[in-house]
């Protein structure tokens, strides 16, 4: 029996791109084959039940603006409401993923004993609701940044208590992903970071952190889970300084700890404009050494310098990321996740699926045109021809030489380099033909 919720809401369908109807599908057509596969493979859409259904529409100046009907989301018959709500959306949408948190499903009951209880409850309903739906679950994660008992961090806190606390704790949320069949498990450190150096153990922290990251890939194993480990790199907020910084940083530290065959990267594109990087920089750094595991497509207002999580709207920079993933030869077990929420102005229940429907348009649309110039071959045509020197034997050869032998080479051959254009107007102009 339907909540209601959504009353009055029909299936999103695809329509296709003349079509001016606003809840429609223009460029999401799951079923359409995009370089050999569904572009519902490639895209592989997941919701995310914290901005969708948990999040109230607070902000720093003022509270709830959202009155759904599970709130105050405080006991477990609500919390039923909110997961009946949701994969009456995912139906509407024709998601086939989505993300939790363990808090965003569960009531907080205030001991841990507890809130393991009903997340083994909420979760074993989540089972039964996916049952006969084509629907997967993307990703879990645990919660461990809300609450005031992580403040000063999980694994990262000074306190041994908290580190047990949320070793107790990831351990429930991965028997809780693997039971519903999880493609992966991410750990995103919202607490894990300092806000200031004079009360901080750098090194320790880190060594704990490395530690404990070790114990989720060992438990991992134990129980069979074959998702993948994910860390999620985030600069800052709400840390002063997170230690998971960007890409870049998290694979040094994997590499530090021991894990860079175990765990990849959750790559958030409004983290990254926090990092003061480009998405696709950030997707091709991880590519670079097979790290890249998923993404969270979301967007930052540019203005305002702050993690807003918005949905996607912007074609271009969604296309670059998307031909980066591609030439990495796609997400493997990761997908798109929507890590993003309304306005809060946003009170209407169609406003959460227009959200949605145009960042799955968006994304798409991005996925083809990334498609297209992978097919056209330029972009690739003009690396090759940049690199060309680097095919020729002496150049090969140099890299396994030393100074010395190089300096005499030069010498000996007048070596002399021509600077030639490196073409970027060209190639922007290139890009902006499909996109
Ligand atoms: C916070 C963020 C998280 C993670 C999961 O900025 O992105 O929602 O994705 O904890
Ligand atoms: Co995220």
């Amino acid at each position: 029996m339907s909540t209601g919720f959504f009353e009055g809401l029909s299936k999103v369908t695809y329509q296709g791109a003349q079509s001016t109807e606003p809840l429609v599908y223009r460029h999401y057509n799951p079923e359409e084959v995009v370089l050999g596969k569904r572009m519902a493979d490639h895209l592989r859409f997941a919701v995310a039940w914290w901005h969708s259904f948990a999040w109230e529409g607070g902000d720093p100046f003022g509270g709830a603006t959202f009155q759904r009907p599970w709130h105050p989301q405080d006991d477990m018959g609500r919390a039923k409401m909110k997961a009946d709500v949701a994969f009456e959306m995912f139906d509407l949408l024709g998601v086939p993923y989505y993300c939790w948190h363990d808090a965003d499903l569960r009531p907080e009951q205030g001991s841990f004993a507890a809130n393991l209880s009903t997340l083994d409850e909420i979760t074993d309903y989540l089972g039964e609701k996916m049952q006969g739906r084509d629907i997967g679950l993307l990703w879990g994660t645990a919660n461990m940044f809300s609450d005031r008992r992580w403040m000063s961090g999980a694994s990262t806190n000074p306190d041994p208590d908290v580190f047990a606390y949320a070793a107790a704790t990831v351990k429930g949320c991965l028997d809780a992903t693997h039971k519903l069949g999880g493609q992966n498990y991410v750990l995103w450190g919202g607490r894990e970071g300092y806000e200031t150096l004079l009360n901080t153990d750098m090194g320790q922290e880190l060594d704990h952190m490395g530690r404990f990251l070790n114990m989720v890939v060992d438990y991992k194993h134990k129980i069979g889970f074959e998702g993948t480990i994910l860390v999620e790199p985030k600069p800052q907020e709400p840390s002063k300084h997170q230690y998971d910084f960007d890409a870049a940083t998290c694979i040094g530290f994997l590499r530090k700890y021991g894990l860079e065959g175990e765990v990849k990267l959750n790559l958030e594109q409004g983290h990254a404009i926090l990092a003061g990087h480009s998405f696709e920089h950030e997707i091709a750094v991880a590519a670079a050494d097979g790290m890249l595991g998923s993404i969270d497509m979301n967007r930052n207002d540019y203005q305002s310098g702050w993690d807003t999580d918005q949905f996607p709207n912007n074609v271009p920079e969604v296309a670059l990321a998307y031909y980066h993933i591609l030439k990495a030869g796609g997400l493997g077990t990761g997908g798109t996740n929507f890590d993003a929420k309304l306005r809060r102005q946003s009170l209407d229940p169609v406003d959460l699926i227009a959200g949605h429907v145009g960042a799955m348009d968006v994304c798409a649309r991005g996925l083809k045109a990334a498609a297209a110039m992978i097919e056209d071959g330029g972009l690739e045509d003009a690396l090759t021809d940049r690199y060309a020197g680097w095919s020729s034997e002496a150049a090969q050869a140099m890299l396994g030489s030393d100074l010395e032998a190089i300096q005499a080479r030069v010498l000996a051959e007048g070596i002399e380099p021509a600077p030639r254009s490196g073409r970027q107007e060209i190639l922007e102009n290139y890009v902006n033909r499909f996109v």
